[in-house]
């Protein structure tokens, strides 16, 4: 049996997890999943975002399944034990620099857009954002009296040249097999950080001649995303402008419950979860959109076990269950969180 930390987390996170077990169960009965308490959920028990049990549980599997984090009546705690801490926690310990967000447009999904049904028909995006650095990780960061006798809050943008080396390789060779262009989103006009990254990035190209890549700052970026969507192909950026921006893509394909995600390290280890959070105001409803999970599955299959077919078997049963009409209430249906899932089950 392979072995799957199954980490659901808070909110809509057990829900959207369940319905990705039992399409993986289908396609793949040798995984074994083992469950452990994460984020919210798992301070109840243990006082813990991120208990020892449940890092080394992640540590010993071939990859994770993660659904949410978050709890707003968790909100009072000091910052290192809030929910959030849990999945920064295992980025940070596994080592998992290299985050994937594609932001496709399903055929069936092209009017469910916040963008007309033309401007983003046949869209197809890979953000790549890194996930150990920037101002998320940076030293020093808290809140002081400073000299004036203010409360004053300081986080620090920081990233080294390896950093950014390892990710960029990411980008360039996930290019390599798609259309061959890699947009660097940074803020080199104004923050020293972003005129590293983008010396670095430069630096990398020259491995990869055959790769177009063009540079733009964040402020355009988000503009663009929302003019002319289908200029960019792979996105590549840091920690926040990453989170950002792959939020915005998101609303290009119908809803934040669409867009999955591969949290990637050197080895073949991934955590997959869907980009949205913990959703509290549905969660015990039955009302979550299941799919964003559903397709980090897939990207579960296809990166940490080499398994394209089956990969391709969930991505395919997906646009097949929403050709036929398929929605949740994000997507302006009916449909609740296990009936979607039951419609990609059928469609398998
Ligand atoms: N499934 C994504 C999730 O739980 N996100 C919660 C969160 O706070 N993530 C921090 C981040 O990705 O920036």
């Amino acid at each position: 049996m392979t072995r799957i930390a199954l980490l659901a987390g808070d909110g809509i996170g057990p829900e959207v997890t369940e319905q990705a077990r039992r399409v993986l169960t289908v396609v793949r009965p040798d995984l074994e999943f083992v469950e452990a308490l994460v984020g919210g959920a798992a301070y109840r028990v243990s006082g813990h975002p991120l208990p020892p049990e449940t890092l080394d549980i992640a540590r010993n599997s071939a990859a994770i399944l993660f659904g949410a984090v978050g709890d707003f009546s968790l909100d009072t705690l000091p910052r290192e034990l809030r929910p959030e801490q849990a999945i920064l926690g295992l980025r940070r310990e596994l080592d998992l620099f290299a985050n994937l967000r594609p932001a496709i447009v399903w055929p069936a999904l092209a009017d469910a857009s916040s963008l007309k049904p033309e401007i983003v028909a046949g869209l197809d995006i890979l953000i790549i954002r890194e996930l150990t650095g920037d101002i998320y990780f940076g030293q020093p960061k808290g809140i002081a009296i400073n000299a004036a006798g203010l409360r004053e809050g300081h986080d620090t943008m920081r990233y080294d040249e390896a950093q950014i080396a390892r990710v960029a390789h990411v980008a360039f060779q996930a290019a390599e097999k798609r259309s061959k262009r890699v947009t660097s989103v940074d803020k080199a006009n104004v923050l020293e950080t972003m005129q590293l990254w983008r010396d670095v990035v430069i630096e990398v190209s020259r491995d990869y001649p055959g790769i177009a890549l063009d540079h733009m700052y964040v402020d355009n970026a988000a503009m663009q995303l929302v003019k002319n969507p289908k200029a960019f192909d792979v996105i590549l950026t840091g920690n926040m402008f990453g989170d950002i921006l792959s939020d915005q893509a998101s609303m290009l394909t119908g809803s934040i419950g669409m867009l999955p995600s591969a949290s990637l390290n050197a080895d073949s280890l991934g955590l997959y979860e869907p980009i949205h959070g913990s959703a509290p105001d549905i969660a015990g409803q039955d009302a979550a959109n299941p799919l964003a999970t559903i397709l980090s599955a897939a990207m579960l299959l296809r990166h940490s076990l080499a398994d394209e077919a089956g990969a391709v078997r969930i991505e395919s049963a997906v646009e097949a269950a929403l050709a036929s009409g398929a929605r949740t209430r994000d997507l302006g249906g009916k449909m609740g969180c296990t009936a979607m899932g039951d419609a990609v089950l059928a469609a398998l």
